[in-house]
């Protein structure tokens, strides 16, 4: 495979061409033959063992290899205020399921603040027996607890509900990582402040108001009950302290809720009665369905999965083999199984899950396929724990109508044309 022409706001991408030329199974056929002739005399000294390399402390932070230089966040469009934007996860450039924390998509509503993590509080009051705030240290001297987990944009994947989009798999899934948090059980630190004196006034029982620091001052109401067995108030992420774009020094982490109620630059968490109808539970993160009304407090995001190789932007150059790879997740639960067609939809097989199907984390999968040259359609379909099944595209808008922004789950195509050349079409 070979880049075909990218989207105009990518630039060329030189680690995907190399990348997908290793895929090509014409090219491991001929590489094998020159390789045997090679094998008959002695192996010659690699150039880069000739010389001593590079020493120890060059980069006292590593740095992933400067000729993986375009795998890097970017964004779907130049947005008009830089602080309240977003930034998206390369998908086409990752193995596994955790995503490197310089690769986690970033969504600001107003920019990253600069937060001392000795100065930082994180209150915890409203409706609780003793209200109290918390140190950094204090938290870190509570038992921990390190659980991977999705994170996803409910505006993840927004660009397809008209249709495909042409964009390639990063801009159209991207707002997606998958990271090992670490931190205090929220009801750890319920127990902490005494417990909660009220029994709510909503049949979800008390509320949890969460609010960051930031400019936004993001803030979400949280139905207590249904997050108190695993909700995470996290200081680290992928081994370790957050980033600053991802929360520094605290953030709540939701697991299987939408990204926006995992709220980052953590101050604090009020129990109340009922939800606060805040900003951001009105104004926005509702989804207007078709006829007029809005679904509110829309929180488990559902199941759903992608193709990341082959992906658009992408080039099968011979007939062959050629693995099919992707990943898959749901906020209800684990996956139980991902299907792959290669012909639009009209015959599925079971895909290889290759790594542990966890609770609320990405899930790899692979299945085979052998490419003929004739023109093909690849998708995927997840099937979550619940038995929940990925929805096609037309489903997902006879139940939701157009209007809605968020949440989009659909099943998605890719097409592969005679020339090999991968697109979302
Ligand atoms: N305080 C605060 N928390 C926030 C946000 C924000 O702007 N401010 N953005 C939310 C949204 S919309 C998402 S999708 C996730 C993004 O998390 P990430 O930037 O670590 O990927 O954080 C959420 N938490
Ligand atoms: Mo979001």
């Amino acid at each position: 495979m070979t880049p075909s022409k990218t989207p105009p706001d990518l630039p060329p991408s030189r680690s995907r061409r190399r990348l997908l030329g290793r895929l090509a199974a014409g090219g491991l056929v001929a590489s094998q033959a020159a390789a045997a002739g090679e094998l008959l005399r002695p192996l010659e000294v690699a150039p880069s063992s000739r010389t001593p390399g590079a020493p120890v402390l060059d980069h006292p932070y590593g740095v992933p290899s400067p000729r993986e230089a375009d795998v890097v966040r970017r964004s779907a469009r130049a947005w008009p205020l830089p602080g309240a934007a977003s930034s998206m996860t390369p998908l086409a450039d990752l193995f596994g399921t955790i995503t490197p924390n310089g690769l986690v998509y970033e969504r600001h509503h107003g920019g990253v603040p600069d937060i001392d993590s000795d100065q930082h509080r994180l209150a915890i009051h409203g409706l609780v027996r003793t209200p109290k705030l918390f140190t950094i240290d204090d938290l870190l001297r509570l038992p921990a607890e390190s659980r991977i987990h999705f994170l996803e944009c409910s505006g993840n994947t927004g660009s397809e509900w008209n249709g495909p989009s042409g964009l390639p798999v990063q801009l159209t899934h991207g707002l997606l990582s998958c990271c090992e948090w670490t931190g205090v059980r929220l009801s750890t630190l319920l127990e902490e402040v005494g417990g909660v004196s009220t029994q709510g006034k909503t049949n979800d029982g008390p509320w949890l108001l969460a609010e960051g620091a930031d400019a936004a001052a993001m803030t979400r109401s949280l139905p207590l009950h249904r997050i108190l067995d695993r909700a995470l108030v996290v200081y680290a992420q992928n081994g370790e302290r957050l980033r600053p774009e991802n929360g520094y020094p605290l953030r709540l982490i939701v697991p299987g809720f939408e990204g926006n109620t995992n709220v980052k630059w953590l101050r604090r968490l009020k129990v109340v009665d009922a939800p606060l109808q805040t900003r951001e539970e009105t104004s926005k993160y509702t989804n207007l369905l078709a006829d007029g009304s809005a679904r509110q407090f829309v929180f488990e995001m559902d199941a759903k999965s992608v193709i990341t190789r082959p992906s658009p932007g992408h080039r099968l150059t011979t007939h062959g083999y050629y693995p099919i790879s992707g990943i898959a997740w749901s906020g209800r639960g684990t996956i139980r199984k991902v299907e792959v067609s290669t012909d639009g939809g009209a015959s599925w097989r079971l895909a290889r899950l290759d790594s542990v199907a966890r609770d609320r984390a990405l899930t790899r999968f692979e299945a085979d396929w052998r490419w003929d040259g004739a023109p093909s359609a690849i998708l995927s379909r997840a099937t979550d724990s619940t038995g929940y099944v990925q929805p096609t595209r037309a489903a997902l808008v006879a139940a939701r109508g157009l209007n809605s922004q968020y949440h989009y789950n659909a099943i998605q195509q890719w097409r592969v044309d005679a020339s090999g050349e991968v697109r979302n079409a």
